[in-house]
């Protein structure tokens, strides 16, 4: 959940349990679970781009099972958040175990419990305010400083990855910034580089 940073614009990363369908206390299937679903490591984006990435091509080997991961993108109001609520819904009702991260530094809330939200990280008002930027620009700059840290989201992921069949991320409404700002490429490929995206 987002929770109120110190004057720094960016905290240390937390993480929540993963959800594994048993989670989320409440959960019905109308609704989506608010709970998050259960975390316990330090922690940690919409459309929703399925199927093989061009940038890598992660195969499980040794590692063994690996989750796919849908990035959820999409024009502002387009309905992502919502999507990833239905989903969150569907796979605890299937009890089938997945992992939400929130890469929507404005949000004010979610409809879903995220086992890692940049909100947790990344404070974008005090962002704007250090920075001197606008909306846009204190989404680009937050996740911008958040792709600094994705790697500790990527060794969380690594580390829950056999138990784990989908990591869905919910992206910002700005679609431009997620696709076409280097974080979007961090985020995107680090992914696509250990599991199917
Ligand atoms: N009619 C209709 N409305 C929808 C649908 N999905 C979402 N909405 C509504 O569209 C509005 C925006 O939905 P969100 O899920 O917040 O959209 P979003 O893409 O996450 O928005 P941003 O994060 O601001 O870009 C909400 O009022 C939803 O209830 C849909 O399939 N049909
Ligand atoms: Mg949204």
């Amino acid at each position: 959940m987002a929770s109120a940073s110190t004057t720094d614009e960016i905290v240390g990363l937390s993480a929540h349990n993963a959800s594994t369908g048993t989670a989320g206390a409440g959960a019905t299937t109308a609704a989506a679970s608010t709970e998050p679903p259960p975390t316990d490591e330090p922690a940690p984006a919409p459309g929703v781009a399925a199927g093989p990435s061009s940038a890598g091509t992660p195969t499980g080997g040794a590692a063994g099972k690996r989750p796919v991961a849908c990035i959820v993108l999409g024009m502002a109001g387009s309905g992502k958040t919502t999507l990833m609520q239905r989903l969150n819904s569907h796979l605890h009702e299937r009890k089938t175990p997945y992992y939400l991260i929130n890469l929507d530094p404005a949000v004010l809330d979610t409809p879903f419990g995220a086992n890692i939200d940049i909100r947790d990280t990344v404070n974008y008002k005090e962002v704007m305010r250090q920075y001197q930027l606008g909306p846009n620009g204190g989404i680009l700059t937050s996740l911008n400083l958040f792709a600094t840290r994705f790697e500790e989201v990527m060794t969380i992921l690594e580390a829950r990855a056999p138990s784990l069949d989908y990591v869905l991320l919910d992206t910002p409404g700005q679609i431009e910034i997620f696709t076409w700002s280097a974080s979007g490429a961090i985020i995107s490929e680090s992914l696509a580089s250990s599991m199917p995206t």
